[in-house]
Formats: C-alpha cells, structure tokens, sequence
C-alpha cells in the first residue's frame, strides 16, 4: 500500500471535478483532468486481474469518435468482453477518492470485501488509440500498475477491438502479438474469398475514410501484407493518423451518420461503394450516391439485416436446425425492423443503448447479429454452430459458416472485421450498392440533442423507449407522435455526454422535423 501512497501523489484528483463516472464507454472526457483516472484504473485492472486468478485484463485508452481533445480509458475482462457490471461501479468510487490516502482506503476495503488475494499475480495489456494525450496518460496506468506490482504488457497504439482480440488471445493460450490479429483474419478471409465462385465473383473496390485515425494504418497493413491480390482496388483516406489534431474532425463514422453525408475528401462516384471507422476503429458505416448524385447511408441497420438476410440463407443451405435472431436498440430505423420481422421472419429483439447489452442478448441465438444505427456490432455464434459446421464436410455452406465464425471478431465490433465481412458478403450475393440498399427504404429520422439543468431526471423503461420520469411528460410525446403518419420518438438521457437525446421518425421529412422540434419543446 506505501507503493499506492506514493505514487498517488503524482496523480491527484483535481479538486475542479465534481465526479468522475465509469459510464457506457469507460471514463471518457477532457484529456487535461484524466491523469488521476488513469492512474486509479491502472490500480483496478491490477485488482481485476488478481480477484480473476491472474488472467489478463485490458486497458484501452481512447475517446473513440470524440474530438481530438478528448481522451478515455475503459477496461477488458478476459473473454475480450468489457468490464463486468459490478466493476464499474469499483472504478467510479476509485477514480472519486479525494485523496491519496483516501485512495488507499478504499483500494483496502475493495480487496477485504471481495476477498482478493494479493499474491495472485496481475497481468494486464494496455494500448491506446492515435490522440496525442495517449503517452502521457497510458504512463498515468501504468504507474498504477506499477504501484500493485503488476506485469504489464504495453501494446503501443492499436486500435479498440485489437486490443480486445489480443486480451481473449493471451486468456485462450492463442498467439499473443498484434501480427495476430491481421493472421487470424486474413486467413477466414481467404479462406471464404476461395469458396466465392470465382467466374462471377466481382471484383472487391473500396474507399476507407479512416477518421484520421488508427485504423488507417492497420487496415493498410492489413491489406496489403495479408490480402494481396484479394482486394482489388482500394484506397484509405483521412489517414493522417500522425496528426491526432485532425482526428474525427469532417471525417469519420460518426461525423457520416450524424450529417448523413461525405467526409471531406471524397468526390464520390455514383453506385461506388465508400465507408468510414471512427477513431478507433470500432464503428464502421458505409455510404454510396446513386446516380441522381444522392447520398445514400448504409448504417448499422442496413449492415445487420445485409448478414441477417445472407445467414439465413446459408444456413438453409446447411440444412442445419439453428437459430438467428437480430439485437438492435430503440434507434434502429423503423423499417428495418419491419424488414427483418416481416420479409425475413426473424426474431427481432430490443435493448438498451450500449453494446454490452445488446452481446448479452445476442448469445441467445446460434447466429446472434447485433449492431447499434451508429455501426458498432458483429455477430455472435454459438458453440452448437460452430460444432455442427467444423465437422469435416466438404460442402460449402458448412465451410463458409465456419470461416465466418473467425472473420467475424466474436468478442467486439470491429470496423475492420465488419468491414471485410461485407466485402466478401456482397461480393458473394453480387450486390451493387444500390441493390443492397433496396432492400428497405429507411422512415426519415432525426437524433437532436438538448442540454438540459439534470440529465438524471429521466428515467426510463422498455428498453428506453418509456419515460416514466418526469412524470406525465412520455404522455405528452405520445400525443406528439399521433400528430404525424408512421411517428415514433424517444427520450433519453445520454449515457457519454450530458445531454438528453431526442429521436424521432415519421413517415416524411416535413413530418419527422415537425415531430422533432415538437418534442425537444416538451424536453427543455
Ligand atoms: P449515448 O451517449 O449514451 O447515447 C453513444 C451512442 C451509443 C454508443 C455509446 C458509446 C447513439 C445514439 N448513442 O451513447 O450508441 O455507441 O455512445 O460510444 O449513437
Ligand atoms: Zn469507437
């Protein structure tokens, strides 16, 4: 403990912030007040690590698709899952302790209460995304780490979901280096590419907008060390991942989803298929114009229903007895959901934002699709499955099922993986973007944002699509949403920035606008 109290004095919480809280992403925030966050996380996975036997525990530090100012850290439980529910809640009550004393005390009575035996070792893996806070404050973990004895193992930058793959890889006795992960993927990869007929197998062309980011030069390195002469034709732009300045900024997932329109730098080519990661390479959207010039959004919705309706058929294929069910939150666009429960007969289920509860929901089926509107997602499959197809048939539908169970990061949604699995997808159904797209047209939406005095005050229920606080307002939203054809809306409170969401949908732009304004009114 005389190790903690030392080093904490060079990483004291500052007395300007009021709480810090372990949220939906981690801790996430201004770079500027995350030093003494670091640190008491780097103490935590350390803790983490000993209370699970010494298996090993990630520390990845990002903000994801937030402005270059920001930075985050979030933890990794063994599997490459994130952190289990419980210990959120520990690295709140460390990352608010006011003194370093205070810290000791705490860091105490967590190891008396879940009776953590401190000769366990701790193993812990660190990496952190491109922004130009990450050395400074990854040196803040590790001097927690440092403090509780642990070895450490530091990655450098990876992106978010190699760092999850790395973490389950060294918990699984699999190869423990970033090379990896670009193996492990590019063999599945090859592995369906050659499955594809070949005579009408279209060329693969694709266009990254890699939100200058770190998953620029992984998907490079990816391409081109490992898939050579499989994809024919692409190119990575925004990739000025050595300028963290630029990172997020008119590029990127999130930007492309919010704006529903190009990054900067791409004059794109009508029915040319483009899509953009976020910062760190978690989320991935994909976008075309069609030949009136219009841009056209292929998000997180219109990705799981592309794997739903390709699973399924492979699966008839396999005449396998399995299930596949699609997880999708309260902001997936209305007519997907119409899609996949009317078209294609699905089980359609809904959670709360936030990934963990959508993989929790998704481990129910044998091919369990998941994805968030925004692009984060990825398909679980079951042990059943993945034992009826590695039996040694020859047939393709069973070959192809199993090389999917490894292109598809079973422990995280991956920008790259995702990304590759499209490809290949696509290329097998010969879909033109376009064709992918008529699939359903999406009801005209929009997510605003209102800052209110306290977000707390709303609750909510139905996977967050009920108010039941304040009281009398969900009532209010109701009578709004009658006012317009095919309406829908929802409030609730931001879990990553103090804000509450609005989102609404309608069956026209006029409508949906009218809807909107109407129930941020009713909000402020
Ligand atoms: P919040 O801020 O709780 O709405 C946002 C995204 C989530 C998820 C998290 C974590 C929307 C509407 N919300 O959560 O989907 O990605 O960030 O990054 O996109
Ligand atoms: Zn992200």
């Amino acid at each position: 403990m005389d190790k903690i109290l030392q080093a904490a004095q060079n990483h004291k919480k500052p007395e300007s912030v009021k709480k810090y809280q372990y949220g939906t992403a981690g801790f996430r925030m201004n770079a500027n007040i995350l030093d003494s966050v670091m640190f008491t996380t780097g103490i935590l996975a350390a803790l983490r690590s000993k209370y699970l036997g010494g298996k090993f525990i990630g520390i990845m530090i990002t903000a994801s698709h937030n402005p270059p100012q920001d930075n985050g850290v979030k933890l990794v439980d063994p599997m490459g899952e994130m952190l289990e529910q419980h210990w959120e809640a520990y690295a709140t009550t460390l990352a608010n302790a006011a003194s370093p004393e205070v810290l000791v005390k705490e860091v105490r009575e967590l190891i008396q209460n879940l009776k953590i035996d401190l000769k366990v070792p701790s193993n812990v893996i660190v990496a952190r995304d491109s922004r130009e806070s990450g050395p400074v404050l990854q040196q803040a973990a590790v001097d927690g780490l440092v403090a509780m004895e642990a070895n450490v193992k530091q990655f450098g930058v990876l992106t978010t979901p190699q760092l999850h793959f790395l973490v389950r890889n060294h918990n699984t006795g699999k190869p423990k280096v970033e090379t990896s992960y670009y193996e492990y993927f590019s063999t599945a990869f090859k592995e369906i590419y050659q499955l594809i007929d070949g005579d009408s197998k279209p060329p693969i062309d694709i266009v990254i907008d890699a939100a200058n980011g770190i998953g620029a030069p992984k998907v490079e390195k990816l391409f081109d060390e490992y898939l050579k002469g499989k994809i024919h034709s692409y190119k990575v732009i925004n990739d000025k991942y050595t300028h963290p300045e630029t990172l997020n900024s008119h590029c990127g997932a999130d930007f492309v989803k919010t704006n529903q329109q190009l990054p900067q730098g791409i004059s794109a080519i009508p029915d040319k298929l483009y899509a953009s990661f976020d910062g760190d390479a978690d989320r991935v959207v994909f976008y075309f114009v069609n030949s009136a010039n219009k841009f056209q959004l292929l998000d997180g919705d219109k990705i799981s229903t592309l794997l739903a309706r390709y699973f399924i058929k492979l699966v008839e294929q396999t005449g396998l007895k399995l299930s596949v069910g699609v997880v999708q939150t309260a902001y997936a666009n209305g007519s997907s959901t119409n899609y996949l429960t009317q078209n294609l007969k699905l089980a359609v289920e809904c959670t709360p934002t936030g990934v963990k509860h959508l993989h929790h929901v998704a481990q129910k089926f044998d091919i369990g699709i998941y994805f968030e509107a925004n692009g984060h997602g990825t398909v679980l499959f079951s042990e059943n499955l993945i034992e009826q197809v590695s039996s040694s048939s020859d047939e393709h539908a069973f070959k192809k099922l199993y090389y999917f169970t490894q292109l598809i990061n079973q422990s995280v949604g991956d920008a790259i993986s995702d990304l590759i699995t499209v490809l290949l997808i696509i290329s097998d159904l010969q879909l033109t973007p376009t064709e992918w797209n008529s699939a359903y047209a999406d009801l005209p939406n929009k997510l605003a944002k209102v800052i209110v005095k306290d977000r707390t005050e709303f609750k909510t229920t139905n996977a967050e699509r009920t108010l039941i606080e304040p009281k009398g307002l969900q009532q209010k939203i109701d009578q709004e949403v009658k006012k317009v054809q095919l309406g829908r809306s929802f409030v609730r409170a931001s879990g990553t920035e103090d804000a509450v969401r609005v989102y609404a949908e309608a069956k026209t732009q006029e409508e949906v606008i009218k809807l909107s304004e109407a129930v941020c009114e009713l909000v402020k």
